[in-house]
């Protein structure tokens, strides 16, 4: 099978980094497209760069489908566009905030997440409602670190997110530790092994679950709120972005 990997923010190195962690446990014989957009935030932090992430992720999406992948990832803990990609793509497509707290669930009674800056934390926690996680999280946490600080390995990230995750055990007896930002795919290993509970990454946690979902010959269901989006005429820029151009109904490229 042949999955695509979006991450919705413009930098590149988050993008081989989240690909890596995606192809680190994918299965034989699933190939990983790890992509991002031309155009829109080199990072996203808070409800406004995310609006401005989305033209280009559905834009990646589309070109994604039309190269022949079967399911989608969005590659960003607050699951930028997730319902709108849903609408446009005939695969299935998962979210890796979504997808970590689903495995949390398998794995423990209850979590605590840790993501980038305090201004992420909203959206998230509205996430956990929204996906009916609020009993199992006991907290949403922000380790104050800048999302391309996690690219920077000079920057004290890792050491506060340490210092969060010691903090969601101790105080929020949290039995598993969801890690809230795609840019630290590459920490979940070690830190399940030096804090010996399950720490989560929703890249691989996402990669897992969609290739289940394909493999059960499932996909999106469309009779109803994710239904192909009505073709019709966007006026001025956004031209680009109306479904027919996007996804032509003959398949040709768009
Ligand atoms: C992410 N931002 O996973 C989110 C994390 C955050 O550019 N990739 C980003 O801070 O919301």
């Amino acid at each position: 099978m042949k999955l695509l990997v979006v991450n919705p923010n413009t930098t590149a190195s988050m993008t081989a980094k989240i690909g890596a962690a995606a192809r680190s446990v994918a299965a034989s014989g699933t190939e990983i497209v790890a992509v991002h957009p031309e155009r829109g935030p080199v990072s996203i932090e808070g409800y406004y760069d995310e609006v401005f992430a989305v033209p280009g992720l559905l834009e990646e999406i589309a070109k994604g489908q039309t190269a022949g992948c079967q399911g989608s990832i969005i590659a960003c803990f607050d699951d930028t566009g997730l319902d709108a990609a849903r609408a446009l793509a005939q695969g299935p497509v998962v979210g890796i905030c979504e997808a970590a707290m689903h495995m949390s669930t398998l794995l423990g009674g209850s979590f605590s997440v840790v993501t980038t800056l305090k201004r992420s934390v909203p959206a998230i926690e509205a996430l956990t409602r929204r996906y009916g996680m609020s009993h199992y999280c006991r907290r949403v946490r922000a380790a104050e670190v800048p999302v391309l600080a996690l690219e920077d390995p000079a920057s004290q990230a890792s050491a506060r997110i340490r210092a969060e995750i010691a903090a969601a055990i101790a105080e929020d007896h949290a039995e598993c530790i969801i890690l809230g930002c795609a840019g630290m795919a590459d920490l979940a290993r070690r830190l399940t092994a030096e804090y010996r509970l399950p720490v989560i990454d929703g890249v691989a946690a996402a990669v897992k679950l969609i290739e289940g979902v394909l493999s059960l010959g499932l996909a999106t269901s469309k009779i109803g709120g994710y239904a192909a989006p009505l073709p019709k005429p966007y006026r001025g820029d956004f031209a680009r972005y109306q479904p027919q151009t996007l996804v032509p109904s003959d398949g040709a490229t768009p």
